[in-house]
């Protein structure tokens, strides 16, 4: 083992940190006419010839329906202390609101027992982006009434895991949902459109911040969070229309979903610039999506380098000219990822801080003996851990990491030609294949856990 690699098995984290991965409900659960589940936006999106790549739906994904169990199996080998995984609630309310599925609570359940009794922590996230269809066909996330049936089904999934699952993320990625969902119409349902985008990113926070005091309500243990994608925004070049535009970037991205959490408020530039497609916004809606949370979920895979188109000044986003890429085309940045994280710490100053994705999709190939070695993913890892290690030395209360993805699975619009996971995915037959990271990831949590024992022992 060279000393670098040596170095970062080394890096100090705290005694109590969460080694963990996730993943989402549609990317890998399959099974998605069985036991009563009901259609979700990704359902019918991906019937719509050209949204995906090939054709690719959920229908299968990884089949962790059924093998659950193996999967948890995988994690236990792994040494994970958490997982994160989303709940789906089509499976738990077919038509959004309504009549309850016993069955689907009841996989849940399963999930939530298999991941105990290996001491595996779960970590739910209520809401990644598969909403039931009837819900869309009746204004979906732009419509007002999304929220309340949102904050229904929080309930019943609360009620019925609230007893075992301590940690809930009531969003995944609001940005995501709303700007690539409803604004760009690249994810599902496919709306386009500056006003439905801001109606649901708002909807989105709304529910957010009606969901936390539901959940504490019936689960006084828990610590309760949101999850948003983060991506520092740097200017292309130091003139002055390029540095506004990576401000106007920044502002419609980062602080659009921040400010509202942490201060109660849109950023005013930004919401300056939207006025003309913002949604109604009622009286206590604000107060309602600023409710304390415990903890910030961050995903973050790359910086964005902003630059000005000449005649609008609208920002750009570009890609950088030299550097290293991964096979979503994504820069690999992590000096960026320290500094989203100190400047949480220093501007919004959350209570406490999961990294709650970060990871790297790149051309993983079996080779003649089957095994998969996958060392730019290791480096994309460690690169990132380096950074989370530094931000807690300068003070950020991280409290756990989760790699993006425990298998390869679905990638919305991509399908599954991108891989994330730390296990490979042979689809047509469903096998497992652990890459090298996944061995480099288990010995370095390993290491970690061995590291805080000898600590603990010392008098
Ligand atoms: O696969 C997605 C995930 O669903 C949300 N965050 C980003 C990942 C990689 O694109």
């Amino acid at each position: 083992m060279d000393s670098n690699a040596q170095r970062v098995l080394d890096l100090p984290f705290p005694p109590d940190f969460v080694w963990g991965a996730a993943t989402a409900s549609y990317q890998i659960e399959g099974a998605v006419h069985e036991d009563g589940r009901g259609e979700s936006i990704w359902d019918r999106f991906c019937r719509i010839p050209g949204k995906v790549r090939n054709g690719d739906n959920g229908d299968i994904a990884c089949d962790h329906y059924h093998r659950y169990k193996d999967d948890v199996a995988l994690m236990q080998t792994l040494g994970l202390r958490g997982y994160r995984f989303s709940i789906a609630w089509p499976r738990i309310l077919p038509k959004g609101r309504g009549p309850i599925n016993p069955k689907g609570l009841d996989f849940y359940d399963r999930l939530v027992d298999e991941l105990l009794k290996k001491d595996i922590q779960p970590y739910a996230t209520l809401y990644h982006w598969d909403l039931p269809q009837k819900l869309e066909d009746r204004g979906g996330w732009p419509h007002r009434d999304t929220v309340d049936a949102y904050v229904e089904y929080v309930e019943c999934v609360v009620r019925r895991l609230g007893d075992r699952v301590r940690h809930w993320i009531t969003q995944n990625e609001p940005w995501v949902a709303s700007w690539i969902g409803y604004g760009w119409g690249v994810h599902a349902p496919g709306r386009t459109g500056e006003k439905s985008a801001l109606a649901a990113a708002h909807h989105l926070l709304l529910a957010h911040g009606r969901a936390v005091p539901v959940i504490r309500r019936d689960c006084p243990e828990a610590r309760v969070g949101i999850t948003l994608n983060l991506s520092p925004a740097h200017p292309a070049s130091a003139s002055t229309e390029d540095l506004a535009a990576a401000r106007t970037s920044d502002g419609k991205s980062n602080r659009w979903f921040l400010d509202p959490i942490f201060r109660g408020a849109y950023p005013a530039d930004a919401a300056e610039s939207l006025a003309p497609y913002l949604p109604a916004i009622q009286a206590n809606d604000l107060r309602t999506i600023s409710a304390p949370i415990d903890f910030l979920g961050v995903n973050y895979y790359n910086r964005h380098i902003v630059r000005a188109t000449p005649q609008t000044g609208h920002p750009v986003i570009v890609r950088p000219e030299s550097g290293s890429f991964t096979n979503m085309g994504w820069e690999v940045y992590p000096d960026a990822f320290y500094e989203l994280l100190i400047r949480l710490q220093r501007e919004y100053a959350p209570p406490q801080l999961f990294v709650t994705e970060n990871g790297a999709a790149y051309d993983d190939v079996r080779i003649h003996d089957g095994r998969i070695l996958d060392p730019e993913r290791q480096d994309y890892l460690e690169q990132h851990l380096i950074a989370c290690s530094r931000a807690i030395r300068d003070g950020v209360p991280l409290a756990g990491y989760f790699v993006w993805s425990l298998l390869d699975n679905f990638e919305w619009h991509h399908g599954y030609q991108k891989r994330f996971g730390l296990v490979y995915v042979d689809y047509p037959t469903q096998e497992r294949v652990p890459k090298s990271s996944f061995d480099w990831y288990r010995r370095f949590i390993q290491r970690q856990v061995s590291e805080r024992q000898r600590r603990q022992q010392i008098p």
